[in-house]
C-alpha cells in the first residue's frame, strides 16, 4: 500500500521493525500466523446435536397464534447448532428448518438460489408445494425438491395443519456468494394442474417399495438414494433398518442431518446419544461418527452435501488419531 514506501522496507533493521511495516501496510506475514491456515485434518465446531419433532410440533402451534403467513415469509423454524455464536447452520453446509402451514392458509411463492427440499410429516391429498406452476402432493414421507431458482409456494387445501422439515444448502449459498431471492409478481402461482408423477416428488410408497428390493449393506439394513443426485449439492438417502439392526458411518468430511421417517431409533453421534422417534433431527457434522441402532422398524433418511463434495474430490475419511 501507498503509505510504506519500498524504500522503508529497505531501511528495516530487524524483524520488529519489519512486522510493523507490514501492519501499516495491510499485509500480514505468513510464517508466523495468528491462526495455522492448514492442518493435518478438518477442524469442526458444530456438535452432534437433537431435536425432538413433539417440541417443534408444539412451538409451530404456538408460532401459529402470532405469525401469520401474509406476515412471515415463512412460518418455520431453524435448527441451528447449539456451540455459542451460532444462530443459523444445522452442519456445515445445509440448515434445517421444521415449517408448518395451517389449514386454508398459503405460503407466498418466491424463488432463490439455494437448493431446498422437504420431508413431509403431516399433510395430505389437498396440501401442494407449487413448483413451476404445477400443485405437487404433499403426502406423508413424501420427499420433494424445489431445486435453485425454482418458484415454489405451498398451499394446505386441507382441513388440517399441515407440518414438514426443510432442508436448504444455504450455509454453502452464505460461503460462496451467490445468493439471490425474488418474489414472484402473484402471491401465489396461479395453477390448476396437479403433478402427482412430477420428477421433483418421492412418493414414500415408491421408496418403500424400492427397499424392499434393495439388497442389505449390512446386516438387517437396506439403502436406496432418492435422485442421483437429488440436486447439485444435495444428496438424499433411505435407510431401512429391521427391528434391532445397526449400522455406523466412519468420520468423514460429508456433513449430514439425519430424519427419522417412522420408528424409533438409538442414534450415537459425535459420542452423544439420542433416543429418537418420527420426525426428530439428528444433526452430524463433518468428522464426527455416527450410529444408528432400531428399537422397531425404521426408516431414515439423510441429507448430505456428497454431491459437492465429490465434484470437488473432498470426499474423503477421516481417520480415527491416537
Ligand atoms: O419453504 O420456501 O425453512 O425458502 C427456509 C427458506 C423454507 C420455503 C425454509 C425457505 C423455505
Ligand atoms: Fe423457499
Amino acid at each position: 500500500m501507498a503509505n510504506v514506501s519500498p524504500e522503508d522496507f529497505n531501511r528495516a533493521g530487524n524483524m520488529e521493525e519489519l512486522l510493523s511495516l507490514l501492519g501499516e501496510a495491510g499485509i500480514e506475514n505468513g510464517w508466523a500466523k495468528r491462526e495455522p491456515s492448514m492442518y493435518s485434518v478438518p477442524k469442526q465446531n458444530f456438535i452432534g446435536a437433537h431435536w425432538s419433532y413433539a417440541q417443534a410440533r408444539a412451538a409451530l402451534d404456538a408460532a401459529g397464534r402470532f405469525v401469520n403467513t401474509e406476515l412471515a415469509e415463512r412460518r418455520n423454524l431453524i435448527l441451528n447448532n447449539p456451540v455459542p455464536g451460532n444462530y443459523y447452520p444445522t452442519v456445515t453446509t445445509l440448515v434445517t428448518a421444521y415449517q408448518m402451514v395451517k389449514a386454508g392458509e398459503t405460503a407466498r411463492s418466491h424463488r432463490h438460489t439455494a437448493n431446498a427440499m422437504r420431508l413431509v410429516m403431516e399433510g395430505g391429498p389437498g396440501m401442494y408445494t407449487i413448483v413451476d406452476g404445477k400443485k405437487i402432493p404433499m403426502i406423508p414421507n413424501d420427499v420433494l425438491l424445489t431445486p435453485n431458482w425454482c418458484w415454489h409456494a405451498h398451499s394446505n387445501e386441507t382441513k388440517n395443519n399441515a407440518y414438514w422439515i426443510d432442508f436448504l444448502d444455504v450455509p454453502l449459498t452464505h460461503l460462496v456468494g451467490p445468493m439471490f431471492f425474488d418474489h414472484h409478481e402473484d402471491m401465489i402461482e396461479k395453477t390448476d394442474i396437479v403433478d402427482e408423477n412430477s420428477p421433483a416428488r418421492f412418493p414414500f410408497q415408491q421408496t418403500v417399495a424400492r427397499l424392499a428390493a434393495a439388497e442389505e449393506f449390512t446386516p438387517g439394513c437396506r439403502r436406496i438414494e432418492l435422485g442421483n443426485p437429488a440436486m447439485a449439492t444435495i444428496a438424499i438417502h433411505v435407510t431401512r433398518l429391521d427391528p434391532g439392526a445397526s449400522f455406523s458411518e466412519e468420520p468423514s468430511t460429508l456433513s449430514r442431518v439425519f430424519a427419522v421417517m417412522q420408528g424409533e431409533a438409538d442414534a450415537v453421534v459425535d459420542g452423544r446419544a439420542f433416543s429418537t422417534k418420527r420426525g426428530d433431527i439428528v444433526a452430524a457434522p463433518s468428522t464426527k461418527a455416527a450410529k444408528w441402532t432400531a428399537k422397531n422398524e425404521v426408516y431414515l433418511l439423510r441429507v448430505s452435501d456428497e454431491p459437492l463434495l465429490k465434484y470437488l474430490n473432498w470426499l474423503r475419511p477421516i481417520a480415527a488419531r491416537a
